[in-house]
């Protein structure tokens, strides 16, 4: 009897100095200034600085994963080269670090990297994209619902063009990416059935000048014919603005145009009549994702999915709010 407590007593001293190692992380956490055995190490996997989206994103990150804040945050970005994203993740493992975030460049190729994390006993925090890898080797994913957006931008272009013979151009952000392919589904579904007819859709890797040598071939091709520019963000949007002014058109008359994120540039286009509609990604998940790693590596549970909503702006609107934007 005397003996069973003892034992009972032991294992629970066990268990708490178990959960107490678990609480401490994944073993990198040596360094600690006074007292910090409590600082988090976050290997943060940026894309890269394709957009304006991106440096504000990068920016809301830096600010919620501060020293301040509990952490010592390793930043990488990997200039939209899935190859650099996935060994910059691999350094991360090797590191040691108490957790990973992830904004993954293209969905697919994780499962084995995201399974040597797991194996490493290293949790995977997904941000902004997602990925097509088993979600039990990730803990969470702070994002965006890309394909409402697509189907919002669609619905404006249904509703003001649809019931009229109308030719569309489509500048796609990266190929793989969940922001492209979730976006023109939602997009896709939106304009069926209508009068529409795209007339060439490619890739400008959500940079403005992609957006704007494709926007120029377009052009080349098929000229006045166009009559909407739906392009998958803001940046790609602004670069093609070039394109067709120098093709002696008029962006937002000649070509009516449709952007996703509703950064500054973006906004200020569509508050001077440049642009027709966005459709807002908020960048800022900094703060949400740093709470989210915060509970992980507590051993909380949470939740697999945290969506941020996204509004929409048409120029009237833009202009009431662009002095107000926080980014
Ligand atoms: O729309 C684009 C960026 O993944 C939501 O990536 C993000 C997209 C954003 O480069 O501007």
């Amino acid at each position: 009897m005397r003996m069973n407590k003892l034992v009972a007593s032991f294992a629970l001293v066990s268990a708490v100095a178990l959960t107490a190692t678990a609480c401490a992380g994944g073993g990198g956490n040596t360094g600690g200034t006074g007292g910090g055995d409590d600082v988090i190490t976050v290997g943060f996997a940026q894309t890269g600085s394709e957009s304006g989206w991106r440096s504000a994103n990068t920016e809301s990150m830096k600010e919620a994963f501060s020293a301040e804040n509990g952490f010592d945050l390793i930043f990488n970005a990997a200039d939209n080269k899935p190859e650099a994203q996935i060994a910059a993740v691999r350094s991360f493992i090797n590191q040691g670090v108490d957790a990973i975030v992830l904004a993954p460049i293209v969905s697919d190729g994780w499962d084995d990297v995201l399974q040597e994390a797991k194996d490493a006993g290293i949790p995977v925090i997904l941000e902004d994209r997602t990925v097509s890898a088993s979600d039990d080797l990730y803990a969470s994913w702070i994002g965006l619902d890309f394909e409402k957006e697509g189907q919002t931008a669609g619905a404006w272009v249904a509703e003001n063009f649809g019931s009229t013979p109308t030719n569309l151009v489509v500048l796609e952000g990266t190929t793989g990416s969940s922001a492209a392919t979730d976006r023109q589904t939602g997009f896709d579904a939106a304009i069926e059935g209508t009068d529409i007819s795209v007339l060439d859709s490619q890739t400008g890797n959500f940079t403005r000048a992609e957006g704007k040598t494709v926007m120029e071939g377009f052009l080349q091709k098929f000229g006045s014919e166009i009559n909407v520019l739906f392009a998958h963000n803001d940046d790609m949007g602004l670069g093609a603005l070039d394109a067709i002014k120098a093709a002696g058109l008029t962006p937002g008359k000649d070509i009516s145009i449709v952007t996703i994120d509703a950064v500054k540039d973006g906004m200020t286009a569509l508050a001077d009549g440049e642009f027709n509609f966005i459709v807002e990604c908020n960048p800022l998940l900094g703060e949400k994702t740093a709470e989210v790693v915060k509970s992980v590596v507590a051993g909380e549970s949470v939740d697999k999915q945290y969506i941020v909503e996204d509004q929409s702006f048409t120029p009237e609107q833009a202009k009431e709010v662009l002095d107000s934007r926080p980014y």
